[in-house]
């Protein structure tokens, strides 16, 4: 496959391998990442790549499109049955497109919306201030209570007070299972839209390991990458509930995704998607669903039984948020970076009442889709909860100078010392010498 760009872009070819190669000896514990499978893949790298075709089937803009059409059909059709909704659009180009569309199909600029707080493991597009979702419209943030969880009374007691056009469920860091039933009680006591972005954990929708929320949300929002393990997308669906509180909402949602918001759809990520639906509809992606949250709480309690602090300390889905206030604020920088020393990567997250900030946060949020995609159980996660919680025990003492400028200087010299760390190489090797058992994509030449 990877012949001809080796010979005609080796510049590109060689910066494929060396990720080829990261990937191949290395935990991906990110959790929002997966590695798709080569029929995703293919289906990704073809002509599909090549056409417009703005508009939807048999309304385009442009000649040519009869396959399209077909194969935008297939993937919509496959779509409504995996998540048994009775409408969907799979043309955003992703999660945070998705999710503007849901506010220019349902809001006007100034109208009240509300979401899960980006500091607390909301998303950016749930009403950040940073985000046009936070200037565009009156955005009124729910946040976790000290436990982590949910805060249900603030929500009803919010929603009551600002009478919201929609509330958001749904979040990038958080390890419990999101109350679908009880959030779809408060909108509708207000007469607001309840909107679930599920783009974390929709592969385990389908896999049933986690409640659907399709009986309570008038709007369901993914991306397709995560769990669901198709290519990088997204896609709005709209529920039975959605079109009974209005029947005009399939419509609104076409319109604004295109022509509200985009052109031309990416029909090469459309027809990957189609595969990727296809995947987790048949039988072993349950469990794979299953066994990435097998995998998640067995990693948790080998996190747990080493001394390391999880946010509600545990979790029900695929990932985990690591509270690292006991080796002091702004930990998680130093712990993704010794981490990825040992070739496994995390990401540096905040975590609840965080006493630190969004760029030097004191948690870190891991997961476990990619390395159940490569077949390890609840044995390699006994391992890797031990690798984890020793390196995070190894640079305890490094701690964030409060002196804004002294910070740059001092994490270099945090890196180079870890970079130099015996203990940490040491664990590199065994990292690497468990991922030789749970090989990568070893039908592609690029990685041998
Ligand atoms: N960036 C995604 C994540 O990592 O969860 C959310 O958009």
């Amino acid at each position: 496959m990877m012949n001809d760009i080796s010979k005609t872009d080796p510049e590109v070819y060689g910066l494929i391998k060396k990720e080829g190669t990261r990937i191949r000896d290395g935990l991906e514990l990110i959790p929002s990442e997966n590695f798709v499978s080569k029929a995703v893949l293919q289906a990704l790298g073809n002509f599909f790549n090549c056409k417009y075709s703005e508009g939807y089937a048999k309304k385009r803009y442009y000649a040519g499109n009869r396959f399209v059409d077909e194969v935008e059909t297939l993937t919509i059709e496959r779509a409504k049955k995996a998540f048994k909704v009775p409408h969907a659009n799979v043309q955003p180009y992703s999660g945070s497109p998705a999710n503007l569309a849901v506010y220019v199909a349902l809001c006007k600029p100034g109208d009240t919306i509300m979401g899960h707080n980006l500091l607390d493991g909301g998303h950016l597009t749930h009403g950040w201030k940073a985000s046009v979702t936070g200037q565009y419209y009156k955005s009124v943030p729910y946040h976790v209570k000290t436990d982590g969880y949910l805060d249900l009374d603030e929500i009803k007691n919010l929603a009551e007070q600002h009478k919201p056009k929609l509330i958001w469920v749904g979040a990038t860091a958080y390890a419990r299972e999101f109350p679908f039933e009880e959030l779809g009680k408060i909108a509708d006591s207000v007469g607001a839209y309840l909107v679930a972005d599920i783009a974390h954990v929709s592969g385990l929708v389908i896999g049933g390991v986690h409640k659907s929320p399709v009986p309570y949300a008038h709007i369901v929002t993914t991306t397709t990458h995560k769990t669901l393990r198709g290519p990088r997308g997204g896609m709005i669906m709209v529920t039975q509930k959605g079109l009974d509180k209005d029947p005009e909402l399939d419509k609104k949602i076409d319109r604004a995704v295109f022509p509200g918001l985009q052109g031309g759809p990416h029909d090469n990520q459309t027809a990957a998607i189609a595969v990727a639906l296809e995947e987790a509809m048949k039988p072993n992606f349950k469990e794979y669903a299953a066994q990435i949250v097998k995998n998640s709480k067995a990693l948790a309690k080998s996190l747990m039984s080493n001394g390391i602090k999880l946010v509600t300390n545990g979790t029900d889905n695929h990932m985990m948020l690591v509270d690292l206030t006991p080796f002091g604020k702004g930990h998680g920088t130093f712990v993704q970076d010794a981490l990825e020393a040992a070739n496994m990567t995390v990401n540096k997250n905040t975590i609840p009442a965080d006493p630190s900030s969004p760029f030097y946060p004191t948690g870190i949020r891991l997961g476990t889709p990619t390395i159940t995609t490569r077949g390890m159980k609840e044995k390699e996660m006994e391992m890797i909860g031990k690798w984890i919680a020793d390196i995070v025990k190894e640079i305890k003492d490094y701690n964030l100078p409060s002196d804004k400028e002294e910070r740059k200087a001092y994490l270099k010299k945090f890196k180079e010392e870890i970079s130099k760390n015996e203990n940490i190489k040491k664990i590199k090797n065994e990292v690497v010498e468990l991922c030789k058992k749970f090989p990568l994509y070893p039908e592609f030449d690029v990685l041998k």
